[in-house]
């Protein structure tokens, strides 16, 4: 175990449920909290429910913690109003809290949706500039932004990790090249809370997938090494799919159905 108490917020989400288990490897005590409520707590865990735009509820939060794994927040594009709330102000809520408390290292679940707009034809590294798909990538920049800050001003450590597609198996031909294995974003993360300095850094979050758009090879110091693929589900997905359109958006451009979703969409 490499931390006494970690923090994961988001533990009622699709990801949080899966790690929820799987980070009893990496501590002593695993703090769970969500907006909503969370089944009882086992021995070594502890529950918190709250709002993350609630900035009392978010300084309580991060007490005493040695590390945050934080996947709170709107997790697709939709209005404005809750993405501000939750991505916007629950970022600055909870790296301030950190400031505060002295939490020294955070992994934010950013998105690949940061940098929808490049096509499906390109292969892009951490380092090409943002192209958010959509207000939901707008927030997921504005955290790997503000932890950038929270780096250079503070010196707390963030890995934002750009999640592809982490399901328990690829949806769509798209995702055989986002898709993220729920073991290698486990992986990822034990990667990000144990090399002895990340400084900040950003990350794809994809598993070993033969066809990929990103290119991770800058940031090695992080020791992720992916061991699924999403190859193993390619003939099912073809058999399942109909072949795209080509001059169908979705089918051109990283982001895939985030590029014409669209906030209208939602209100
Ligand atoms: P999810 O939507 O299932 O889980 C997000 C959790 O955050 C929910 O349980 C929700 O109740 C909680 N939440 C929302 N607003 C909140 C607030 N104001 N205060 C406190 N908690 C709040 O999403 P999922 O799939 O588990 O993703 C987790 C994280 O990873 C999200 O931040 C998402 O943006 C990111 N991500 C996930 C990807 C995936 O493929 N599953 C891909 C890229 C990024
Ligand atoms: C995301 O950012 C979402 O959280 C997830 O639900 C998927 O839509 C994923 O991206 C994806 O791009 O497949």
């Amino acid at each position: 175990k490499t931390h006494h108490r970690l923090l994961l917020t988001g533990a009622a989400g699709g990801l949080g449920r899966e790690l929820r288990t799987r980070l009893k490897a990496n501590c002593s005590v695993l703090r769970l909290s969500d907006i909503v409520a969370l089944e009882t707590a086992e021995s070594s865990e502890e529950i918190t429910t709250g709002d993350l735009a609630n900035a009392a509820f978010v300084s309580a939060l991060v007490k005493d913690v040695d590390a945050v794994i934080h996947l709170g927040g709107i997790s697709v594009e939709g209005s404005f109003g809750p993405i501000l709330q939750a991505n916007i102000l629950g970022l600055y809520n909870l790296y301030e809290a950190c400031r505060i408390e002295g939490v020294k290292r955070v992994i934010f679940a950013s998105s690949n949706h940061v940098t929808g707009f490049y096509k499906q034809s390109e292969t892009i590294t951490p380092a090409h500039a943002p192209r958010p798909d959509s207000l939901y990538g707008v927030s997921k920049a504005f955290g790997e932004d503000l932890s950038r800050f929270y780096f250079d001003r503070y010196g707390i450590e963030t890995v934002c990790i750009r999640i592809g597609s982490s399901f328990a198996k690829p949806k769509d031909r798209r995702m055989l090249a986002t898709w993220l294995s729920f073991n290698d974003l486990h992986r990822l993360i034990s990667a990000c809370l144990s090399a002895p300095v990340v400084g900040h850094s950003i990350v794809y979050g994809a598993s070993n997938n033969s066809v990929s758009w990103w290119d991770n090879s800058a940031v090695k110091h992080l020791g992720f090494v992916p061991q699924d693929s999403a190859d193993v589900f390619k003939e099912a997905t073809f058999a399942e799919t109909v072949s795209p359109d080509i001059n169908d958006p979705t089918a051109q451009f990283q982001g895939g159905g985030y590029v014409v979703l669209g906030p209208q969409g939602f209100i």
